[in-house]
């Protein structure tokens, strides 16, 4: 290797010295790339489901952005008829390999090539492959555009793409859902994102998107790859288009799925990353927070507020503020004691409400139980000295705890378990964990995190001291609440003894020399350089990886963890755990929001095709903005609009920053209005959508379908990202416009009902316009050939809703054919030992129910149908009442869900 090196050197002239290599003082343009010798193949061995090779680098090593690596490995496997893997790594086994416990691999199926639907082909000289559709030799990738480069620190895959391609997905972002090709960075690093800024990297990281090509059929990539990465989409000069990845570590390692609808490959990633959690039935009633309920009595006004104004509140949250000086497992003894708490939590539950809390990463290094636990357990993030690496959160001094480290999981299900002990902690009901990118208000290495930490008025709590002394000013609180103190207990911290893993080679832990904090190639972060406002990345996790490598996985390590705690403290019972920070897979376990939006009509539309990649295309459905938005003010038109909205997208929750004004339903008559008329209609709603995430889970249909998913020919469905079907019946098409009373919304070529008049609508392809809509109106559509389950009426909380009767919508198709289906459970239970799977149908005038039927109902359930309301009738039927003006025979009944009935119109 180091022969290697020096032959290197001599041909590049432009480095200065060996052994390190050097990271500073040479100025590389981009251009320098088309130098790179690319690989040749060689030993290449085929068998009926996989092809393996050697390459090796073709020429002089250009060294571009650190050392080039001389010898890598090619393997592929036909894994399913469905799916390709196709992996390039170094054989040395140095480069960075996502662990297992990040994302367990799918099964290889073994499938032989010649059954596949997809086809992998190498060229050896200079080495390039191509994947190709068989079915219509559609070329869906080929790397021959440009060479590969493989460098320690740097790794460029490109791939031609057909002309103005339709491509989505690689979240987190802001942007337009479907991509602009012509010069378009998206850059993958988790990041703490205040006002969730446009072409930036955003909290999470998904290195997955899906291709569409309409008739010829939509594909999906998945690069397991979770280093700093910047993918571009560029069109050159002379009009080729290409997508390209830039990564500054890890290797290719490639998941081809074939699709061949949008909805086959979302169900195709679910088998790599995982079906998404079921979560309890009252996670989709309504939610309410906001940063700065200063004390317990202001959270139970707000609940108390609700009722008032008669708008049902399911959930109620407590942010930081509950916290005694912002310490994790903690609460503040004198504004959220204990057992006022308590007090709280079981007045919500007899009330049927919920309650959750957050936590933050960062553990106050200090001497309290929980760090000194942790400490004693060895479960934090390590300096290069051994000691507890330090940052800066909002208790001040924060140690991170490593969530690879075998211990962290118990230590972090012990503290759950004891501050949310049923019996002598606060009960809750879900938790949500914030700050996982991981974000430290320290600036960089060079932070002295004591200093920023007194600087920014959060010192460390001085030993024993009682109260008044505070963490964070608090606005509009007397000064006993602003912080005062500045002395420090802080435990002094004995070192640990460094561990080998620091230095780990050919384990496919990473390389252990790298440039740590300017890596030459830049992936253009919006934080700055990598170890900015973060856990620095020269930090080694117990494993022996590096943050470098894992940064992106912090979030997720940590909801997964959280999940599994949750799991120990109520096993019986569905965990829900929200997550700002996610990877890849994360929707396997928890639920997301987009984080710190903006009181803004822009943002307001931002969410909409934020929540179509998350659902459809990041195998993440239980997801949601901030409703009304966090940072900023919101007005009561916006804010009206959007609580509608939000009744519509999966998870609904109004959260706001603390320095907004407040901005729960009830403070405008005019939003109350609009609550109301959401929640009464998403709770009515709330067994169809369940039924929809139900199937998500088990077969990975989306439950909110970008149009195109369900029009996936129709070339004006590709670009609809202020549009989308609720579940697959409902197609919600809200006003998208600052303060207007019109939208102009796309009705593809089918039939549609208006879900409010059930007027019937033949769409004939184009755009729509309706005006005069109040800001308590949003247009919705029944889609033709969709059957609807209903609950007759709204309620206070979701228990009670459960014990309201049913109704069928049945909006018939252009061929007079309906279908859909009713999933029915207990709700909360991890094993459900009972549970209906109904498929209603609709055809020739005859209704009929049939499936499964073992879900009986409890405790003054109802699992009766009342009536069958039919569309776009003409004239009266054998049975039923028509009412001419609506065109629809309503059948009443009662039918019980217990078996097989139907009836004729
Ligand atoms: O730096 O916990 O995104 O929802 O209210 C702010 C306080 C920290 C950021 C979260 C936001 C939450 C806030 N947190």
């Amino acid at each position: 290797m180091f022969k290697r090196l020096l032959v290197t050197l001599t041909a590049c002239s432009r480095l200065a010295s060996a052994v390190p290599f050097p990271q500073s003082g040479v100025s590389v343009q981009a251009s320098n790339l088309d130098a790179c010798p690319g690989y040749s193949a060689s030993n290449v061995v085929k068998t009926d489901s996989t092809l393996t090779a050697d390459l090796s680098l073709a020429g002089t090593a250009c060294n571009i952005y650190s050392e080039d690596l001389e010898e890598l490995k090619l393997l592929v496997e036909y894994q399913s008829n469905e799916r390709l893997h196709i992996k390039i790594y170094d054989a040395g086994l140095n480069a960075y390999q996502v662990q297992e416990e990040v994302l367990p691999r799918p099964k290889n199926g073994n499938t032989a090539s010649s059954d596949a639907a997809l086809q992998f082909d190498i060229v050896e000289q200079p080495f390039s492959f191509k994947v190709t559709r068989k079915e219509n030799g559609e070329v869906l990738f080929d790397t021959s555009a440009a060479s590969l480069v493989f460098e320690r620190q740097y790794v460029r895959l490109r791939t031609s793409m057909p002309k103005d391609p339709n491509v989505y997905g690689l979240g987190e972002h802001s942007d337009s859902f479907r991509f602009h090709t012509d010069s378009y960075n998206r850059v993958l690093f988790a990041a703490e994102s205040p006002n969730i800024p446009n072409n930036s990297n955003l909290y999470g990281t998904h290195p997955v998107y899906f291709d569409h090509r309409g008739d010829r059929g939509t594909h999906g990539v998945f690069l397991v790859n979770s280093s700093p990465m910047n993918v571009v989409l560029t069109k050159t000069e002379s009009g080729d288009q290409y997508l390209e990845y830039n990564t500054i570590g890890g290797i290719m390692d490639f998941y081809f799925m074939a699709g061949k609808q949008p909805a086959d490959v979302s169900k195709q990633y679910a088998d790599i990353v995982g079906y998404p959690a079921m979560f309890p039935y009252w996670a989709f009633g309504f939610h309410q927070c906001k940063y700065g309920y200063w004390d317990v009595n202001m959270v139970a006004e707000v609940v108390a507020n609700y009722s008032t104004a008669g708008i049902p509140l399911e959930v109620m949250w407590t942010d930081i503020d509950y916290m005694n000086l912002r310490q994790d497992f903690t609460t503040d003894p004198d504004r959220f004691p204990v057992t006022k708490m308590r007090e709280l939590v079981s007045t919500l539950h007899e009330r049927d409400q919920r309650y959750i809390l957050i936590l933050d990463p960062g553990v106050h290094a200090v001497d309290y139980d929980t760090y000194n636990k942790g400490h004693e357990m060895d479960v934090f993030l390590k300096a290069a000295d051994g000691t507890d690496l330090l940052g800066v959160q909002w208790p001040g001094e924060v140690a991170w705890p490593d969530w690879f480290h075998p211990n962290t999981a118990q230590w972090w299900t012990e503290e759950m378990q004891a501050a949310f002990d049923a019996d002598s902690g606060i009960d809750i009901d879900g938790i949500w964990v914030d700050m996982n990118e991981a974000s430290n208000f320290c600036a960089d290495q060079n932070c002295n995190p004591r200093q920023k930490a007194i600087d920014d008025g959060i010192p460390p709590k001085p030993a024993n001291s009682p109260r008044p002394n505070t963490g964070r000013p608090i606005p509009g609180f007397p000064n006993s609440f602003q912080p005062s103190s500045t002395g420090s207990s802080l435990k002094s911290r004995d070192t640990k003894a460094l561990s080998p893993r620091q230095d780990v080679w050919g384990q496919s832990k990473g390389f252990p020399d790298r440039e740590w904090f300017n890596p030459k190639y830049d992936i253009k972060s919006h934080r700055g350089n990598l170890t900015s406002l973060t856990i620095y990345t020269n930090t080694t996790n117990y494993d022996g990886t590096w943050q470098y490598d894992t940064h992106s996985l912090y979030g997720h390590m940590m909801a997964l963890t959280t999940q599994q705690s949750m799991v120990t403290r109520r096993p019986a019972l569905r965990p829900f755990v929200l997550t700002r920070s996610t990877w890849a897979g994360s929707g396997r376990k928890v639920a997301h929001w987009f984080g710190d939006n903006e009181s803004s009509w822009e943002h307001y539309r931002t969410s909409i095709r934020q929540m179509l990649s998350f659902v459809a295309m990041h195998q993440m459905p239980m997801v949601g903005s901030d409703v009304c938005g966090f940072n900023g003010n919101a007005d009561e038109y916006m804010c009206a609009r959007w609580a509608l909205l939000g009744a519509f997208q999966p998870f609904y929750r109004n959260h706001a920053a603390d320095n907004a004004r407040t901005q729960e339903f009830y403070q405008w008559p005019l939003v109350a209005t609009a609550a109301q008329k959401a929640i009464a209609t998403r709770y009515k709603l709330i067994d169809y959508i369940y039924t929809a995430l139900h199937y998500q889970t088990t077969t990975g249909a989306p439950m909110i379908n970008p149009m195109f998913f369900l029009y996936p020919n129709d070339t004006n469905t590709f670009a609809i990202q202020e549009q989308w079907f609720y579940g697959d019946a409902l197609l919600v098409s809200p006003v998208t416009t600052d303060y207007s009373d019109t939208v102009t919304y796309y009705l593809p070529d089918d039939v549609f009902y208006n879900y409010w008049t059930y007027a019937k609508y033949e769409g004939r392809g184009i755009n729509v316009t309706e005006t005069n809509l109040t800001y308590t109106d949003i247009p919705v559509h029944i889609r033709g050939g969709t059957i609807i389950p209903h609950r007759a009426n709204s309620a206070n909380t979701t228990k009670a809703l459960r014990s309201e009767e049913f109704y069928l919508v049945v909006a018939p198709g252009r061929d007079g054919k309906a279908a859909g289906r009713l999933y029915l459970d207990e709700g909360e239970m991890v094993q459900q030992d009972r549970v209906s799977e109904i498929e209603f149908s609709f055809e020739g005038g005859t209704f009929s129910a049939g499936g499964s039927f073992a879900y009986a109902g409890a405790d003054g359930e109802s699992v009766t149908v009342a009536s069958v309301v039919v569309l776009g009738r003409e004239q009266a039927g054998a049975t039923g009442t028509f009412d001419a003006e609506k065109g629809t025979i309503e059948v009443s009944g009662p039918w019980e869900l217990s078996g097989d009935w139907g009836f004729e119109i």
